[in-house]
């Protein structure tokens, strides 16, 4: 069991990066007893021709940095690269039953996975089998299903090669239910920037950031989530620009950052400021606190329209190019200054600091993240931001536009490939004509979908392309019981999961090659390809050993999978897709030829090549065809009431985590050591419940949906954190979000306000 070392609780002084990075960077690699082949593959990282980091869809830049990797990026390339191993003699010596109760850390720090494993139920075990049984085991089972109530999930990790074939062959054998962890992350973004602009991601590039005058951010951790950001943000503010930050936490990295690349600054223990205003807004208040700025700025101009003066706002830009901005302004003008600041959290003096820079700006960038779309109105959140952009034309001009920052490393490529329960976003008549089938035409099940279905017992099976996908999702406890009795599940993983532990009437673990390891094919090594979160694609080399030699590639496990299943298609070469990557390519460029013109010639173009985008260019491809103001819905985006006893729950990522994967118990810029089950508390709302620091306490579910959700077991840890609002780990906490807690339309789970009450010690 992990040592978890002593619990310390501590405000944390340093900046981000710095030699605190360091120490970490030195801690990680022992322990993931990491060899040559890691310091070989952080040499390359994210640079042309080299490998693509797996922690953050943060840029590859063209001109990379001596070391262009940042310490979470490292302890992700020493976790995958770890030299520890679970083999099947460690599923000889423990049950899956007593696995269940171990800790996440514990159950990854097994090691990577080495060879394909089935339940046995005789004995509580899982045990090896052969290739040839897995794939035979699961073909036969899966043809007795029906397709449509089975969910090919996949984890924004796979690359484009995979997440192409992976796609088709759901489609090819009728499966429609094609979630991915976007429907927990930024579906808000997909759906919301695509109703509003057209485009369902990023209008900005990273060029953009060098032609920028200000960066507003919202709700996103860029210290710990995308760290190689803070050279861009470093950059910007040594050109002046004006950073504004909203997040009801004091995140270090937009505080401030030592560059780590910097011997002057690293010497000195000197860092660069990063934000020049931060305001701490209520969960859910950041659509009140925009509307407070929209409204200083409508009023001004209306002021300018009258005295003759010349506008505040872009009125050529909005007439030519946007609709509904008057129900906007006239929404704005009537908002009442109490209730902004009520449900802002945020005092109108903080918002008018605010408002002058927005009205200063020549050129913004809007950068944003789970803040934003984890939340009930999380969409009007969105809908706010954008409403702030346009209002001054900063959509499809250098320097200005939205840049949210994705999560997974080839999260945006997926969808862009295929992955997707939406059929209208699915390229079906090129499907149709290239591979002479009727891909299902219905609408599949998202994430929330998926989650329903297994709890009612609708679903018959659960394949899982990476990912954690029961830990990660709401309504923990009813999910771990519809999962017991799925008839069939399928992860294709890299390292043991709770996921894998509730094994219902047959489970398979198939152990795949992870990016950083050489992938060799019938022609010779491959290289696979993603998309960042300026939907530039790059090719990335793996050349470490591979964990195991019983590993196979993930196409290669796909392809195992769709033979197997599938009648044969003699348009769909799987076996000589495996053996050459450059042919799945091929086929990528004939179904989507616009994006992916020459695909194998440009793949490793410094930079990436971009796949281009048409709000960018200010074609707006929206149902108005113009984009689109949106009156917000509510004040607050949690959806909830305040109520005196009622908080809303924050959950949070650590600086020592990668999403379920808990790295350590070290979230160092919250100072927060050796534990993982606090809840973070204003120091008034601590006294006015007449707790104390250290106090253990319990949560428990206020949604008003009668079902009983607790956790218990955590220590108050006083924190600089708004009133009414309190901090925890996800995804410990995720026993307290019901799964009917999610943002409207996009269905993400909305973990950034839960509404729960504090239980007391007895
Ligand atoms: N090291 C590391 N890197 C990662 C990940 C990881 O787990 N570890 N995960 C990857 C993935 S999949 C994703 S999606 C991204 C996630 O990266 P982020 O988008 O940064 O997500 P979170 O860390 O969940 O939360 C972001 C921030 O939102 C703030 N916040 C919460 N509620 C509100 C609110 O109502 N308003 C505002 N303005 N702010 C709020 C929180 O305080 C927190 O600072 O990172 C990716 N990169
Ligand atoms: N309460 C709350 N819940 C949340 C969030 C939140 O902020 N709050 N965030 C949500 C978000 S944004 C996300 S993206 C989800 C994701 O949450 P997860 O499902 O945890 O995402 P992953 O990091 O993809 O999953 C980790 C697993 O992927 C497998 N894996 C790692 N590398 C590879 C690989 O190369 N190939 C394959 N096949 N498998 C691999 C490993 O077995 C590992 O155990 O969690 C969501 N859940
Ligand atoms: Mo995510």
């Amino acid at each position: 069991m992990a040592d978890h070392g002593d619990i310390k609780i501590k405000e944390y002084e340093g900046a981000a990066g710095g030699w605190g990075s360091m120490k970490s960077v030195a801690r990680i690699l022992p322990e993931e007893k990491a060899g040559t082949d890691t310091l070989d593959t952080l040499r390359r990282l994210n640079k042309p021709e080299g490998a693509m980091c797996v922690s953050c869809a943060w840029s590859k830049p063209e001109k990379p940095h001596l070391a262009e990797f940042c310490e979470n990026g490292v302890k992700a390339t020493a976790w995958e690269l770890t030299g520890l191993r679970n083999t099947p003699e460690f599923f000889q010596e423990h049950t899956v039953s007593e696995l269940k109760d171990w800790p996440d850390h514990d159950l990854e720090q097994a090691g990577r996975l080495t060879h394909p494993m089935k339940y046995d139920a005789a004995t509580d075990k899982y045990v090896a089998v052969s290739w040839a049984e897995a794939f035979d085991g699961i073909g036969k089972k899966l043809r007795t299903l029906d397709p449509t109530k089975v969910v090919c999930y996949a984890s924004g990790r796979a690359s484009l090669e995979t997440s192409y074939m992976y796609s088709l062959f759901a489609r090819l054998w009728g499966c429609h239910n094609l979630p991915d962890s976007s429907n927990m992350c930024h579906e808000t973004t997909s759906v919301g920037m695509k109703n509003a602009t057209g485009s369902p991601v990023a209008t900005i590039q990273m060029e953009d950031y060098e032609k920028c005058d200000a960066i507003f951010c919202w709700g996103q951790n860029v210290g710990v989530n995308s760290p190689r950001m803070l050279h861009t943000l470093k950059a910007a503010r040594k050109r002046g620009v004006e950073i504004v930050v909203f997040n009801p936490l004091r995140e270090r990295g937009w505080e401030r950052f030592t560059d780590p690349q910097n011997p002057v600054q690293m010497a000195t223990d000197s860092s660069t400021q990063i934000a020049t205003q931060y305001h701490q807004v209520r969960a859910g208040g950041d659509i009140s606190a925009i509307l407070g700025i929209i409204k200083i700025a409508v009023e001004a101009d209306d002021k300018a329209k009258s005295a003759g003066e010349p506008a505040v706002l872009d009125h050529h830009f909005i007439e030519q190019h946007t609709v509904r901005f008057d129900e906007v302004a006239q929404f704005a003008r009537d908002a009442d200054w109490d209730d902004i600041v009520r449900e802002s959290g945020l005092t109108r003096e903080a918002i008018e600091d605010a408002a002058r820079v927005y009205l200063k700006s020549r050129a913004m960038i809007a950068v944003y993240g789970m803040g934003i779309t984890q939340h009930r109105y999380g969409m009007d959140a969105l809908y706010m931001i954008l409403n702030l952009l346009l209002m001054r034309g900063h959509i499809g001009r250098p320097g200005a536009g939205p840049g949210p920052v994705r999560g997974h490393s080839n999260v945006q490529g997926q969808r862009t490939v295929g992955i997707t329960e939406k059929p209208e976003l699915a390229p079906n008549d090129r499907l149709r004509q290239l591979y002479e089938f009727e891909p299902p035409m219905e609408k599949g099940w998202d994430t929330v979908e998926s989650c329903r279905a297994i709890i009612s017992g609708e679903a018959q099976g659960f394949i899982q392309l990476g990912g954690n996908f029961l830990r990660a999702t709401p309504e923990h406890e009813k999910m771990c019981e519809g999962w017991a009795k799925l008839p069939i599940a399928v992860h294709i993983a890299t390292k043991l999961n709770k996921s894998h532990l509730y094994p219902g009437e047959e489970s398979y673990l198939l152990p795949c090659l992870g990016r950083m390891e050489r992938d060799m094919q019938a022609t010779g090594r491959q290289a696979v390809t993603m998309e960042d979160s300026f939907s530039h694609i790059y090719g990335s080399v793996g050349k470490a050993e591979p964990a195991s030699p019983h590993l196979l590639s993930e196409p290669a496990i796909v392809a195992g999978i769709a033979k197997a299943t599938l009648e044969p298609n003699p348009n769909v070469p799987w076996d000589k897709w495996v053996g050459d990557y450059g042919l799945v390519r091929d086929a990528i460029e004939n179904t989507y030829p616009d994006m992916f013109t020459n695909f194998n010639e440009r793949m490793f173009q410094p930079g990436g090549f971009w796949k281009g985008n048409p709000a960018a260019h200010r074609q707006w491809k929206t149902k108005s065809g113009k984009a689109e103001f949106n009156v917000p819905r509510a004040l607050n985006a949690s959806g909830f009431e305040d109520k005196p006893d009622r908080f809303a729950l924050i959950t949070l990522r650590s600086n020592d985590q990668f999403n379920t994967t808990v790295y350590g118990y070290r979230d160092r810029f919250r100072g927060i050591i050796g534990t993982r089950e606090v809840v973070m508390m204003n120091h008034d709302d601590i006294a006015r419940l007449g707790l104390k620091d250290g106090d253990i306490v319990g949560l428990e579910s206020d949604a008003e949906d009668g079902v009983e959700r607790v956790v218990d077991g955590l220590r108050v840890v006083p924190y600089n954190i708004p009133k009414g609002c309190i901090g925890g780990y996800f995804p410990e906490l995720n026993i307290l979000i019901p799964l009917e807690h999610h943002a409207l339309e996009s269905n993400v789970p909305a973990g950034k306000s839960v509404p729960v009450k504090i239980r007391k010690p007895a």
